[in-house]
Order: structure tokens, then C-alpha cells, then sequence
């Protein structure tokens, strides 16, 4: 028997998946060739959570610490132990003394009832801002209004693609077959990252940006483009508002300067400013790396701007995609969690830990769904700092990961093939999937909704939390129902598009408060940020012995999701160029230290050429010699959205039989 369902990991792609069953056990997972995008083909993640269903260290029992030690305990013991300390709680500090810190491990519809338990409590503390994209989604609403993308099926029409910053090969697999036809078309392409990546042998132009410095280097185009008059003139007077106050600000951003700031010759640039100023429709890929440093919204800003004024916007084979957030007026979150009416106290996902030292009340209990910050946040020793602070720790989760070994109680959760749920996301695409249960759920596990349910019949608020979960879905799709989008639909079709444009600002309309394109924004300006796009710097500064260390997402896995992978080196494998190997000594597969002021690691060094010279690579999600990537990274925070800068970060290296580092 073969069962659809989708993937419900935070990712561009969205898959769609067939599982097939065999006496009720999961026999193996493909990609739905029905799919019109991901086309019947899994990446590794996946795939991989097949072995996450069965792997023997799943948790299936509920968990309470006992001295220091795991005890399984029944639902409910736990609950009705968990739902006592939460009374006494409200009664002693009051709901903002109850912190949920959760995020997007997985992403299907119904997590948000999650959020609905806490808002219920007439409100907690909980965790926004963002690890991941924020920066960049903020720089968008200023620029256009919203961020959106245009449809994947349109990259075809591109004379011309930036690859600006996104891992295309690794972690957006699915784009690879319309980047690969649209090349095949006559295409040009130029990547912009600072590290190699899998596309540079097709690229026509390659540009290797000192991490951090692509606002000075998208500028520094700009500028060029200004200079030779490669501006698109009736976009610039019918469709912006603010282009002069952003062309003045320019002069400062000439060729010389801009090449010492960002170490790309400034042919280079040259290059690149033609790319965008001599050729249309070019369509612009833009990552998330780049918008993870203390600038990085006034970066994506930048490349908005270079974008914009010659011309690419809102034309088939153009655009600048970054996210599409056009998707999220088709669901009504906020209908079932009902957090506008809940009086919520909010830290940062990327700050928390000195938010939760100086709170007041303080934290007395913490909740943890869908994420695993011990491994994720940057400064995980600041974090468990904080956290140790905390009298009573509940993790919700389906391994023992670092966050959940520092608890109090474990509750474990079904996974996402034994639930029924709806997956969308807002990254990329503009297809919804219905996820019909697989198999039946193992041991005690019970979905998240029905464990927060569980809690709520003990406080007395069970009825305002379980429904039928069609209703849930109703209420939540209740503006895509008006498109025709109806949930006997997507049960029966399984995937189903919903109507975003394929071109967005075709009609040059855009969501801004003037209707227009904005290279100044009033609002930016209400909101404390500069008008228009500006550079700034990074505050970790690489020297000749301080490398930049950029902790990216890895192949095989989703984030941190592979206690279960096979492979998982005892040392992570440090990437890094030939100009470090022969400035410290090092040689390919030899064991070196990588350091900085916070902690210490041994790697594996792996050389490969290409990229910015000065820059070393490790996959974020490791853990292991008893620390974490993220014991590495700082606590900076980027300019908008409370994004973390989690890639502004420098370390040194040296063979692990050299001199004593930190
Ligand atoms: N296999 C796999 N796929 C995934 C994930 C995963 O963990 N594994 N995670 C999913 C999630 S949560 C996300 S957010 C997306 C992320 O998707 P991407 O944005 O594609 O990938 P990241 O690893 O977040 O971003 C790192 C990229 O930015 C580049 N970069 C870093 N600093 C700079 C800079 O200063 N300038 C420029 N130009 N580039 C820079 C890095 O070299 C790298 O190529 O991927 C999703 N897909
Ligand atoms: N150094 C560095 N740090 C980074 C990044 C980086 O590039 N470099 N990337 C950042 C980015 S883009 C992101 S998005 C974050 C991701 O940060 P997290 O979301 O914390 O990352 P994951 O490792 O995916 O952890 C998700 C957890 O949710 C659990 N889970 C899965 N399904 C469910 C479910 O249905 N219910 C519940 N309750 N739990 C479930 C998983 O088992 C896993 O433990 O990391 C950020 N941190
Ligand atoms: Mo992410």
C-alpha cells in the first residue's frame, strides 16, 4: 500500500511524499511524482526520516529525571505532576514566568495549536525573532511591501541567474533540474558566496565576497551601474519613490574602496554590475547566509536595490526570490492559536539566554516544542547558562537531543508519518500538501496537540483546546477556501497550488505604504533603521591568523536532526582553502584545532580550493567532544527582524600537535 504524505522539515522544497507500507510498518519513502515540483525524487533528509520513525534511541515514554537520572513514568504522572507546577506558577509569578521557546523542527499546520495552549494560559513568555531569515523577510516588507518570489517554473525565462548566497545543491535540491534546463537554454550564471560550492564549474561569473561584505559589494555595483547609466529610467520614475537619496548615498562606494572592503577585484565587480545592468530578465536566488551577520538586512536591502534599478522586477525570469510570504494569507494562524488576544512577553530566539538572567519575574518553568536551542542557538554556553536558572524543564520532542538531556520531563511526540496534517511553506513554491497518517503511532507517543490538550483538561481549559481536527483545519484554511482551495480537495488531491502569482508586481503594485517600489522607506525610518539600504560591517574582524568561520547547513541532515546518522564523524570535517592549509601547515585528512575566544574544537581538515581565501567551513547541527558548532558562534544580532548573526564569527587554526591556542 502506498501512502501520501509530505515532509514536514523547515526547507525550501516541501516535498511530497509516497510511503509505502507493508503490514503496517513503513517499508520505504520516495518523492511523489505527482509533485509538480519536487517530482518524485527525496533528498537524503527526507529519506532519512524513515530512520528516524524506527531508530532503536527513539524515545516512545514519557520521561521524568529522577536524581539525575532518565525514570519512564505513565502520561499521567507526568502531566498531572507538569499541570501542578504550572498552577503553581501562575499563582506565585504569573503566566510571563512560563517560557515556550519553540521554532519550525517541524512545520505542518497543526503544531500551531502548540502556541494555542500557552496564549490560553491568558499568555507566557515566548521566543520570537528568528535564527534563520528574518532579516532578510523585514528587508523585503520595506522594500516591496511582502516578500515574494517568483514561481519556480519561471526560472526558465531568465537570460541571466544570480546565485546569491544560496547552497543550491545542498539544501534547495529540487531547484537544481529547472536551474540545469535553464542553462541549457543559454542562460549566463553568476555565484556570489564566499565559499565553493557545487555550481562554480557552471558559473560564467564567480564572485568569492568576504563573509559579511555583499552590502558593500551590491552597492559598489550599484554605483556602477549608476555611473554607466545601466538603469531601468521608467522603473526608477513611475514605479520607486526615494532612488536619489539612495544614488547620492553611492559616491562613497567606488571601485577601489569596494574592492578592499570586500576583497573581490574590481573587475570583478565591474562584472557583476553588468550582469545585472546589460542583460533582462536576470533572476536573482538569493540565500539566507548573507543576512546572518550584524548588516544583514540592509544587505538584502542592497541587492534589492541593484536589482530594482536596472530593471528586474516584477518580469518573467526576474525577481529577487527570497521567501513567499505570499503563501501565509491563505491560512489563518492566528484563528487557531489566538495569540492577538493573549498578553505575550517576548525574548529572542538568538538573546534569550541574558533575557532570561535579567527577567523580571523570572522563568520559573520552560517549554520546548519543535526546536532543540542547545544545539542551534549561537553561544550554546550562554544558553545553558540560562537555562540551568530554570526550576522546571519540559521538552517535547522524539530523541533525548542536548536540549532535552537538560530537562525535567520528556514527552515524546509522534512523527510526522504517523500524524495527519497540512504542510505548506512560505520559502519557495506555492503548493500546499495533505498528509494522510502512514502507520499508526509507536508506543505511548501522542501527537503535540493532544499532549497540550492532555495539560488543558487538567487546568480546566480542555474544551477550548480539542476539537475535531477538521475543524481545526477549516478554521485555518478558511481563506483558502474562498479560492476554492477546500480541505476534501486537498485530501483528495493531495497537492494542491494556491493562487500566489507566478510573477509577483507584475503590475508594478506593490504593498509598500506608497504603492511603489521603495529605495527609502518612511517605515524603515519609524522603525529605527536607516531609509536606505546602508553598509555595515561585521564586528568579528578576520585577521591574518582569525579566519571567518561560516557554520552552514549540512548535506545529509535536517539542522541538528542526525543523532541518528550512521556517519556522524567524531570530528567535524573544517573545510577550508589552500592559502589557509599552507599558511598554518595543514594538510588534507589531518586532525587540527580550530579555536576562538569561546571554545575549542578538533577537526578534520578537508582542503578544496576555490572561494574567498580566508574562510573556513563547518556544518552547523554537529555536537559532540562535549560541545557544539554553536559554542563557536556569538550572540550578535543583525539589524532587522531580531535575526541572529550567527556567521559573524572567527576562529583560528592550527595543526593538533601545534602551539597551545585559547
Ligand atoms: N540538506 C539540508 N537542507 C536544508 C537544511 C539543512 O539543514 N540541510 N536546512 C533548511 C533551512 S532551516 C534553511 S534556513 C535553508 C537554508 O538554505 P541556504 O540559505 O541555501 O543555506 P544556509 O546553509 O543557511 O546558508 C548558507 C549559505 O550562505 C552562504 N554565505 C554565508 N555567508 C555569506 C556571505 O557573507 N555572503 C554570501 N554571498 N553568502 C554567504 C554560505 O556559504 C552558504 O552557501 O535550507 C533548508 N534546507
Ligand atoms: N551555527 C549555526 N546555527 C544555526 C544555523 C546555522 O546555519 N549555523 N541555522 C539556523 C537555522 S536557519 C535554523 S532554521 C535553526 C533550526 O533550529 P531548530 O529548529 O532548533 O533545529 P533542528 O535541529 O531541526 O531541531 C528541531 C527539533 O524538533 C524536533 N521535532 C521534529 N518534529 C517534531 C514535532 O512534530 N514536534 C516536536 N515537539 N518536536 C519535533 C526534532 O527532533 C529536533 O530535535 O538553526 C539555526 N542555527
Ligand atoms: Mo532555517
Amino acid at each position: 500500500m502506498k501512502v501520501k504524505t509530505a515532509c514536514p522539515l523547515d526547507c525550501w522544497d516541501t516535498c511530497s511524499i509516497l510511503a509505502e507500507v507493508e503490514d503496517g510498518r513503513v517499508v520505504r519513502l520516495d518523492g511523489d511524482p505527482d509533485h509538480p515540483i519536487t517530482r518524485g525524487f527525496l533528498c537524503t533528509k527526507g529519506r532519512r526520516l524513515h530512520e528516524r520513525l524506527y531508530a532503536p534511541h527513539r524515545v516512545r515514554q514519557p520521561l521524568k529525571k529522577v536524581n539525575g537520572r532518565w525514570e519512564r513514568v505513565t502520561w499521567e504522572q507526568a502531566l498531572d505532576e507538569i499541570a501542578d507546577r504550572i498552577r503553581d506558577t501562575l499563582d506565585h509569578h504569573g503566566h510571563h514566568a512560563i517560557l515556550h521557546a519553540y521554532d519550525w523542527g517541524s512545520g505542518t499546520l497543526l503544531k500551531n495549536l502548540n502556541q494555542r495552549f500557552f496564549y490560553l494560559l491568558g499568555g507566557c513568555t515566548e521566543t520570537v525573532g528568528s535564527l534563520c531569515w528574518e532579516a532578510g523577510i523585514e528587508a523585503q516588507r520595506y522594500d516591496f511591501g511582502q516578500a515574494r518570489s517568483n514561481a519556480p517554473e519561471d526560472l526558465e525565462n531568465a537570460a541571466a541567474v544570480v546565485v546569491w548566497g544560496r547552497n543550491v545543491s545542498v539544501t534547495n535540491i529540487h531547484m537544481m533540474p529547472f536551474l540545469k534546463r535553464t542553462l541549457a537554454k543559454g542562460a549566463r550564471l553568476a555565484v556570489v558566496n564566499p565559499l565553493p560550492t557545487d555550481l562554480d564549474t557552471r558559473a560564467d561569473l564567480l564572485v568569492h565576497p568576504r563573509p559579511g561584505s555583499d552590502g558593500a559589494l551590491a552597492l559598489g555595483a550599484l554605483r556602477v551601474c549608476r555611473d554607466e547609466g545601466w538603469l531601468d529610467v521608467e522603473f526608477l520614475s513611475e514605479h520607486s519613490v526615494g532612488w536619489e537619496r539612495l544614488a547620492a548615498s553611492l559616491d562613497a562606494f567606488d571601485l577601489p574602496t569596494v574592492a578592499a572592503m570586500t576583497d573581490v577585484p574590481a573587475e570583478t565587480i565591474r562584472a557583476l554590475a553588468a550582469f545585472y545592468g546589460q542583460t533582462r530578465p536576470v533572476s536573482t536566488l538569493l540565500g539566507l547566509g548573507m543576512q546572518r551577520y550584524p548588516g544583514g538586512g540592509n544587505t538584502i536591502r542592497a541587492i534589492d536595490a541593484l536589482c530594482a534599478a536596472t530593471g528586474q522586477i516584477g518580469l518573467p525570469g526576474g525577481g529577487v526570490q527570497y521567501a513567499n510570504r505570499a503563501m501565509s494569507q491563505f491560512f489563518d494562524v492566528d484563528a487557531m492559536t489566538g495569540r492577538s488576544r493573549a498578553r505575550v512577553r517576548e525574548f529572542s530566539r538568538g538573546t534569550q539566554a541574558q533575557e532570561i538572567l535579567s527577567a523580571d519575574p523570572p522563568i520559573r518553568m520552560l517549554f520546548v516544542t519543535r526546536t532543540n536551542p542547545l544545539t542551534q542557538v549561537p553561544d550554546t554556553a550562554a544558553l545553558e547558562k540560562a537555562y540551568a536558572t530554570i526550576p522546571c524543564k519540559v521538552v517535547v520532542d522524539q530523541f533525548l537531543t542536548r536540549t532535552a538531556e537538560m530537562a525535567d520531563y520528556f514527552l515524546p511526540c509522534t512523527h510526522a508519518l504517523e500524524d495527519e496534517d497540512l504542510v505548506y511553506s512560505s520559502m519557495w513554491h506555492g503548493y500546499v500538501t495533505y498528509m494522510h497518517r502512514v502507520v499508526a503511532p509507536q508506543g505511548d507517543v501522542l501527537p503535540d496537540w493532544e499532549i497540550f490538550a492532555r495539560l488543558a483538561d487538567r487546568l480546566g481549559f480542555g474544551d477550548q483546546m480539542r476539537k475535531p481536527i477538521d475543524e481545526w483545519f477549516r478554521l485555518a484554511l478558511a481563506p483558502a477556501e474562498k479560492h476554492g482551495v477546500t480541505l476534501e480537495r486537498l485530501r483528495e488531491e493531495g497537492t494542491v497550488r494556491l493562487p500566489v502569482p507566478e510573477v509577483p508586481w507584475a503590475d508594478r503594485r506593490f504593498l509598500t505604504p506608497s504603492g511603489k517600489y521603495e529605495f527609502f522607506s518612511a517605515t524603515a525610518v519609524a522603525e529605527g533603521h536607516p531609509g536606505h539600504a546602508v553598509y555595515i560591517p561585521r564586528q568579528e574582524t578576520p585577521s591574518a591568523q582569525a579566519y571567518s568561520l561560516l557554520t552552514i547547513h549540512p548535506r545529509l541532515s535536517q539542522n541538528s536532526q542526525h543523532r541518528d546518522a550512521p556517519r556522524l564523524p567524531e570530528h567535524p570535517v573544517a573545510e577550508l582553502p589552500p592559502e589557509i592549509a599552507d599558511r598554518e601547515g595543514l594538510q588534507d585528512g589531518q586532525l587540527a584545532r580550530i579555536w576562538n575566544d569561546q571554545a575549542e574544537l578538533v577537526v578534520r581538515v578537508k582542503v578544496r580550493p576555490g572561494g574567498h581565501p580566508g574562510t573556513i567551513r563547518l556544518d552547523s547541527g554537529w555536537w559532540g567532544q562535549g560541545i557544539t558548532i554553536n559554542h563557536l558562534t556569538k550572540a550578535h544580532e543583525a539589524d532587522f527582524g531580531r535575526q541572529t548573526a550567527q556567521y559573524d564569527c572567527v576562529c583560528s587554526i592550527a595543526p593538533l600537535s601545534g602551539p597551545a591556542g585559547a
